[in-house]
Protein backbone atom coordinates (compact mmCIF):
# COMPACT_ATOMS: atom_id res chain seq x y z
CA UNK A 1 0.00 0.00 0.00
CA UNK A 2 1.49 3.26 -0.76
CA UNK A 3 1.31 5.34 2.58
CA UNK A 4 1.45 9.67 2.05
CA UNK A 5 2.58 11.30 4.83
CA UNK A 6 -0.04 13.91 4.94
CA UNK A 7 -1.29 17.12 6.70
CA UNK A 8 -5.16 17.70 5.85
CA UNK A 9 -4.34 21.69 6.08
CA UNK A 10 -1.60 21.33 3.01
CA UNK A 11 -1.93 22.50 0.10
CA UNK A 12 1.11 20.54 -1.12
CA UNK A 13 -0.38 17.96 0.22
CA UNK A 14 -3.88 18.39 -1.06
CA UNK A 15 -2.21 18.58 -4.68
CA UNK A 16 -0.74 14.94 -4.22
CA UNK A 17 -4.70 13.49 -2.80
CA UNK A 18 -6.41 15.23 -5.78
CA UNK A 19 -3.77 13.56 -8.24
CA UNK A 20 -3.81 10.06 -6.77
CA UNK A 21 -7.63 10.22 -6.10
CA UNK A 22 -7.79 11.20 -10.26
CA UNK A 23 -6.30 8.29 -11.06
CA UNK A 24 -7.79 5.82 -9.00
CA UNK A 25 -4.97 4.87 -6.88
CA UNK A 26 -4.96 3.83 -3.49
CA UNK A 27 -3.13 5.06 -0.31
CA UNK A 28 -3.26 5.57 2.92
CA UNK A 29 -2.58 8.76 4.94
CA UNK A 30 -0.66 9.12 8.00
CA UNK A 31 0.25 12.39 9.86
CA UNK A 32 3.71 12.55 10.83
CA UNK A 33 4.51 12.71 14.77
CA UNK A 34 6.41 15.94 15.23
CA UNK A 35 4.91 17.93 12.41
CA UNK A 36 5.01 21.62 13.21
CA UNK A 37 7.85 21.33 15.75
CA UNK A 38 10.39 20.35 13.48
CA UNK A 39 11.06 17.03 15.66
CA UNK A 40 9.72 14.40 13.02
CA UNK A 41 11.99 11.24 13.01
CA UNK A 42 11.78 7.78 11.13
CA UNK A 43 10.50 6.78 7.76
CA UNK A 44 8.54 10.05 7.20
CA UNK A 45 12.32 11.96 7.95
CA UNK A 46 14.21 9.57 6.06
CA UNK A 47 11.09 10.10 3.37
CA UNK A 48 11.65 13.86 3.74
CA UNK A 49 14.80 15.71 4.41
CA UNK A 50 13.08 18.75 4.87
CA UNK A 51 10.91 17.17 7.50
CA UNK A 52 7.83 19.03 5.52
CA UNK A 53 4.59 17.09 4.17
CA UNK A 54 3.64 15.76 1.87
CA UNK A 55 6.13 12.81 1.60
CA UNK A 56 5.15 9.28 -0.14
CA UNK A 57 6.40 6.16 0.23
CA UNK A 58 5.82 3.25 -2.49
CA UNK A 59 7.56 0.09 -1.47
CA UNK A 60 11.44 0.93 -1.59
CA UNK A 61 10.76 4.50 -2.88
CA UNK A 62 10.66 7.36 -1.28
CA UNK A 63 9.42 10.68 -2.52
CA UNK A 64 9.16 14.34 -1.15
CA UNK A 65 8.00 17.29 -2.74
CA UNK A 66 4.68 17.98 -4.25
CA UNK A 67 5.49 18.37 -7.51
CA UNK A 68 8.19 15.70 -7.76
CA UNK A 69 5.48 13.31 -6.52
CA UNK A 70 2.98 14.38 -9.12
CA UNK A 71 6.01 13.96 -11.54
CA UNK A 72 6.22 10.61 -9.69
CA UNK A 73 2.81 9.63 -9.97
CA UNK A 74 2.10 10.74 -13.53
CA UNK A 75 5.30 8.60 -14.80
CA UNK A 76 4.02 5.59 -13.09
CA UNK A 77 0.33 6.02 -13.39
CA UNK A 78 -0.02 7.31 -16.96
CA UNK A 79 -3.65 7.01 -17.25
CA UNK A 80 -5.94 9.29 -16.97
CA UNK A 81 -3.03 11.94 -18.10
CA UNK A 82 -3.16 14.91 -16.01
CA UNK A 83 -0.27 16.62 -18.10
CA UNK A 84 -1.27 17.80 -21.56
CA UNK A 85 0.56 17.22 -24.63
CA UNK A 86 2.69 19.69 -26.47
CA UNK A 87 6.02 21.18 -24.94
CA UNK A 88 4.27 25.03 -24.53
CA UNK A 89 0.96 23.96 -22.62
CA UNK A 90 3.26 21.49 -20.32
CA UNK A 91 5.36 24.46 -19.77
CA UNK A 92 2.49 26.75 -18.99
CA UNK A 93 0.89 24.25 -16.38
CA UNK A 94 4.27 24.30 -14.57
CA UNK A 95 4.05 27.86 -14.71
CA UNK A 96 0.50 27.86 -12.86
CA UNK A 97 2.11 25.18 -10.67
CA UNK A 98 5.00 27.38 -9.51
CA UNK A 99 3.45 30.67 -9.29
CA UNK A 100 0.93 28.98 -6.63
CA UNK A 101 3.62 26.73 -4.75
CA UNK A 102 5.61 29.46 -3.89
CA UNK A 103 4.02 33.38 -3.77
CA UNK A 104 0.27 32.75 -3.54
CA UNK A 105 0.80 29.77 -1.07
CA UNK A 106 2.81 32.32 1.45
CA UNK A 107 0.01 34.84 1.43
CA UNK A 108 -2.60 32.45 2.81
CA UNK A 109 -0.33 31.02 4.77
CA UNK A 110 0.83 34.19 5.92
CA UNK A 111 -3.02 34.99 6.82
CA UNK A 112 -3.00 31.27 9.10
CA UNK A 113 -0.38 33.16 11.10
CA UNK A 114 -2.08 36.08 12.00
CA UNK A 115 -5.31 34.50 12.66
CA UNK A 116 -4.73 31.27 14.04
CA UNK A 117 -1.12 31.81 15.38
CA UNK A 118 -1.49 35.10 16.43
CA UNK A 119 1.68 36.86 15.15
CA UNK A 120 0.16 40.51 14.90
CA UNK A 121 -3.25 41.89 15.93
CA UNK A 122 -4.46 45.27 15.89
CA UNK A 123 -3.26 47.75 13.40
CA UNK A 124 -0.30 45.34 12.41
CA UNK A 125 -2.34 42.44 11.85
CA UNK A 126 -5.41 45.03 9.72
CA UNK A 127 -2.22 45.99 7.45
CA UNK A 128 -0.94 42.63 6.77
CA UNK A 129 -4.27 41.35 6.02
CA UNK A 130 -4.88 44.60 3.67
CA UNK A 131 -1.95 44.10 1.80
CA UNK A 132 -2.50 39.98 1.50
CA UNK A 133 -5.90 41.02 0.27
CA UNK A 134 -4.53 42.88 -2.67
CA UNK A 135 -1.85 40.46 -3.45
CA UNK A 136 -4.52 37.94 -3.49
CA UNK A 137 -6.48 39.73 -6.28
CA UNK A 138 -3.79 40.53 -8.31
CA UNK A 139 -2.90 36.64 -8.57
CA UNK A 140 -6.51 36.26 -9.41
CA UNK A 141 -6.68 38.34 -11.96
CA UNK A 142 -3.01 36.39 -13.22
CA UNK A 143 -5.28 32.94 -13.00
CA UNK A 144 -8.44 34.43 -14.85
CA UNK A 145 -6.06 35.34 -17.66
CA UNK A 146 -4.06 31.76 -17.58
CA UNK A 147 -7.98 30.67 -17.88
CA UNK A 148 -8.88 32.49 -20.95
CA UNK A 149 -12.55 31.15 -22.58
CA UNK A 150 -11.35 27.61 -21.30
CA UNK A 151 -13.34 25.43 -18.45
CA UNK A 152 -10.13 24.19 -17.21
CA UNK A 153 -6.59 25.27 -16.49
CA UNK A 154 -5.46 22.47 -18.29
CA UNK A 155 -7.34 23.38 -21.14
CA UNK A 156 -10.50 20.78 -22.31
CA UNK A 157 -10.03 18.20 -19.36
CA UNK A 158 -9.25 18.90 -15.99
CA UNK A 159 -5.23 18.42 -15.07
CA UNK A 160 -2.36 19.53 -13.81
CA UNK A 161 -3.26 23.13 -13.75
CA UNK A 162 -6.18 22.67 -12.31
CA UNK A 163 -5.21 20.85 -9.01
CA UNK A 164 -2.49 22.73 -8.57
CA UNK A 165 -4.89 26.11 -8.12
CA UNK A 166 -7.97 24.01 -6.12
CA UNK A 167 -5.46 23.94 -2.76
CA UNK A 168 -4.84 27.88 -2.93
CA UNK A 169 -7.78 29.09 -4.37
CA UNK A 170 -9.67 27.11 -1.93
CA UNK A 171 -7.53 28.74 0.93
CA UNK A 172 -8.20 31.91 -0.20
CA UNK A 173 -11.35 31.54 0.06
CA UNK A 174 -11.78 30.21 3.25
CA UNK A 175 -9.48 32.95 4.61
CA UNK A 176 -12.17 35.58 2.88
CA UNK A 177 -10.61 36.28 -0.14
CA UNK A 178 -12.92 34.43 -2.72
CA UNK A 179 -12.73 35.29 -6.42
CA UNK A 180 -14.59 38.24 -7.55
CA UNK A 181 -18.06 36.88 -7.97
CA UNK A 182 -19.50 36.15 -11.76
CA UNK A 183 -16.03 36.21 -12.49
CA UNK A 184 -14.57 32.93 -14.67
CA UNK A 185 -12.42 32.33 -12.26
CA UNK A 186 -15.13 31.60 -9.55
CA UNK A 187 -17.05 29.60 -12.10
CA UNK A 188 -13.78 27.29 -12.36
CA UNK A 189 -13.66 27.20 -8.70
CA UNK A 190 -17.53 25.92 -8.54
CA UNK A 191 -16.52 23.47 -11.26
CA UNK A 192 -13.40 22.37 -9.47
CA UNK A 193 -15.00 21.87 -6.17
CA UNK A 194 -17.89 19.53 -7.84
CA UNK A 195 -15.17 16.84 -8.40
CA UNK A 196 -14.80 14.13 -6.29
CA UNK A 197 -10.81 14.32 -5.42
CA UNK A 198 -11.26 17.85 -4.75
CA UNK A 199 -14.54 17.89 -2.33
CA UNK A 200 -12.56 14.96 -0.47
CA UNK A 201 -9.64 16.90 0.29
CA UNK A 202 -11.83 20.01 1.11
CA UNK A 203 -13.55 17.45 3.33
CA UNK A 204 -10.41 16.59 5.01
CA UNK A 205 -9.73 19.73 5.49
CA UNK A 206 -12.70 21.09 6.88
CA UNK A 207 -12.69 17.96 9.39
CA UNK A 208 -9.35 19.59 11.22
CA UNK A 209 -10.48 23.48 11.25
CA UNK A 210 -12.15 23.49 14.20
CA UNK A 211 -9.15 22.76 16.27
CA UNK A 212 -7.19 25.27 15.21
CA UNK A 213 -8.67 28.33 17.21
CA UNK A 214 -7.07 26.66 20.08
CA UNK A 215 -3.80 26.75 18.47
CA UNK A 216 -2.26 30.33 19.82
CA UNK A 217 -1.55 29.15 23.10
CA UNK A 218 0.36 26.43 21.88
CA UNK A 219 2.36 28.54 19.86
CA UNK A 220 2.73 30.90 22.91
CA UNK A 221 3.79 27.80 25.08
CA UNK A 222 6.54 27.01 22.91
CA UNK A 223 4.93 23.77 21.21
CA UNK A 224 5.19 24.64 18.11
CA UNK A 225 7.88 26.09 15.85
CA UNK A 226 6.40 27.69 13.19
CA UNK A 227 8.57 27.03 9.47
CA UNK A 228 8.94 30.29 8.22
CA UNK A 229 11.39 28.93 4.79
CA UNK A 230 11.62 30.87 1.37
CA UNK A 231 8.58 32.48 0.49
CA UNK A 232 6.51 32.70 3.85
CA UNK A 233 9.19 34.52 5.23
CA UNK A 234 9.64 37.01 2.23
CA UNK A 235 5.89 37.48 2.67
CA UNK A 236 5.78 38.29 6.10
CA UNK A 237 8.84 40.89 5.99
CA UNK A 238 7.46 42.57 2.29
CA UNK A 239 3.49 42.82 4.11
CA UNK A 240 5.25 44.90 7.02
CA UNK A 241 6.04 41.83 9.42
CA UNK A 242 9.57 42.17 9.99
CA UNK A 243 8.93 42.93 13.68
CA UNK A 244 7.07 39.61 13.44
CA UNK A 245 9.49 37.37 12.44
CA UNK A 246 12.22 38.80 15.57
CA UNK A 247 9.97 37.83 17.89
CA UNK A 248 9.55 34.86 16.75
CA UNK A 249 12.95 34.22 16.84
CA UNK A 250 13.40 35.63 20.19
CA UNK A 251 10.81 33.10 21.30
CA UNK A 252 12.24 30.49 19.78
CA UNK A 253 8.70 29.84 17.89
CA UNK A 254 9.79 29.99 14.34
CA UNK A 255 12.66 28.09 12.74
CA UNK A 256 13.62 27.87 8.76
CA UNK A 257 13.98 24.73 6.58
CA UNK A 258 16.66 22.35 8.79
CA UNK A 259 19.49 20.98 6.69
CA UNK A 260 19.05 16.83 5.90
CA UNK A 261 19.44 14.96 9.11
N1 LIG B 1 8.00 22.58 -1.54
C1 LIG B 1 7.31 21.66 -0.66
C2 LIG B 1 6.68 22.45 0.49
C3 LIG B 1 6.03 21.54 1.53
C4 LIG B 1 5.69 22.28 2.81
O1 LIG B 1 6.09 23.41 3.04
N2 LIG B 1 4.95 21.60 3.69
C5 LIG B 1 4.61 22.17 4.99
C6 LIG B 1 3.12 22.01 5.28
S1 LIG B 1 2.15 23.03 4.20
C7 LIG B 1 5.32 21.38 6.08
O2 LIG B 1 5.29 20.17 6.08
N3 LIG B 1 6.00 22.08 7.00
C8 LIG B 1 6.71 21.43 8.05
C9 LIG B 1 6.31 21.85 9.41
O3 LIG B 1 5.49 22.76 9.54
O4 LIG B 1 6.82 21.25 10.37
C10 LIG B 1 6.28 20.87 -1.46
O5 LIG B 1 5.91 21.31 -2.56
O6 LIG B 1 5.88 19.77 -1.03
Amino acid sequence: MIILYDHPLSPYAQKVKIALDEKGVAYETRIPDGIGVGGARGDFADASPRLEVPALIDGETKVFDSTIILEYIEDKWTEPALMPTGPAERARQRAIEEMLDTHFEAIVWGLGEIRWFKRAEGELAARMEQAAGEQIAAYHRWLEAQLGDADWFAGERFGWGDLCAAPYVNGAAGAGFAPPANSKLSAWLERVNGRESVAAANEATRAVLGGMQQVAETVDAGMFKREYRDHRLEWTIRSGGLEIVQAGLAKGNIRFTPPPA
